[in-house]
């Protein structure tokens, strides 16, 4: 059911460094044509720096790692694709559908594939007044159980970011800041909160993970880098849209999988692009960070 592209498979075979992409992003995150073009990029920029990029997604119930430029065109304009999340997978190769993997589907193919190092944007985690919804993203499931360091930008500033890091931390998954002290809002540098490590060093990084490996502990990691100083948004600006669409949500009763995508689409709409751009460069900012681990983590780590 694992559908290896060659590219992947002789990188696996002759241990090249390799970063995985996901391609819920490419089908929710960002509007077409800016998601095609995105991904493509994304995946010339890690070929430039010596790493194979592995972008994963479902697609006629085949669980695809190294999506192909057609491929990735295909669910970037088809406007239908399901959100493949953990519970889905079964139902889409029996069925033989199409659908783009969320951090927490991608982390696990990844996993099954042998690839050590994800990026994404942001994770997803706690939504804000999950105590009465229990909306808490899959993602933080598959932090729970797979072996994956997952680059990010921290978790996205439209959920309850302390208590996302509370389930983090009950669960054992180890919250890096990478040359910061400060867990990353996504769309703002600092979320106010604490990561439990800053580490300067990739290799310590990469030295942790293995000793993770080694100890048998299941479960990910989480490398947080900060949007770079000039792409950041206005906190104050931001938190402003959110409200607007946080009420719209519950006004509307927009749930479940759905709520992700609304937000991401209406903040995008709002800001008049803004937020797009700012998901843009955060996201080619945590590639840069996936590629040294990945090489490192290839290389042998010290
Ligand atoms: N962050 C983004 N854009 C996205 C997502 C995260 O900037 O599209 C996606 C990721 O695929 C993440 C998913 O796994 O949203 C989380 O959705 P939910 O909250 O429904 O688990
Ligand atoms: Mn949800």
């Amino acid at each position: 059911m694992l559908d290896l592209s060659n590219e992947v498979r002789k990188a696996l075979a002759t241990n090249q460094p390799l970063v995985a992409l996901e391609s819920t992003l490419i089908a929710h995150g960002f509007p077409y044509p800016e998601n095609y073009n995105l991904a493509l990029e994304l995946e010339s920029l890690l070929r430039e720096q010596g790493v194979v990029p592995a972008t994963i997604g479902v697609l006629g119930g085949r669980l695809k790692v190294g999506l192909t430029t057609e491929e990735i065109h295909y669910i970037a304009q088809a406007g239908n694709i399901r959100k493949a999340s953990l519970r889905d997978l079964p139902l889409m190769v029996a069925l033989g559908l199409d659908g783009g993997t969320t951090v927490a589907t991608t982390m696990q193919v990844a996993h099954w594939a042998g690839i050590k190092v994800f990026v994404t944007g942001g994770i997803g985690g706690v939504h804000r007044h999950a105590e009465d919804t229990f909306d808490i993203s899959a993602d933080l499931q598959a932090l729970a159980n797979y072996n994956v360091l997952v680059v990010c930008a921290g978790a996205k500033s439209v959920l309850d970011l302390p208590k996302t890091l509370e389930v983090l931390e009950s669960q054992g998954t180890p919250v890096l800041g990478y040359q910061t002290d400060n867990f990353p809002a996504f769309y703002v540098r600092d979320s106010g909160l604490k990561v439990d490590y800053r580490i300067d060093e990739i290799s310590q990084i990469i030295n942790a993970f293995k000793i993770k490996e080694q100890l048998g502990i299941t479960g990910g990691m989480v490398v947080s880098t900060p949007i770079p100083v000039e792409d950041e948004l206005d906190g104050d600006r931001f938190n402003a849209w959110l409200d607007t669409i946080l009420t719209e949500v519950e006004e509307k009763g927009v749930h479940g999988k759905d709520v992700t995508p609304y937000i991401l689409g209406r903040l995008h709409e709002i800001s008049c692009g803004e937020t797009v751009q700012a998901n843009r460069a955060l996201i080619k900012n945590n590639l840069n960070l996936g590629a040294q681990l990945a090489k490192a983590y290839s290389a042998g780590g010290n």
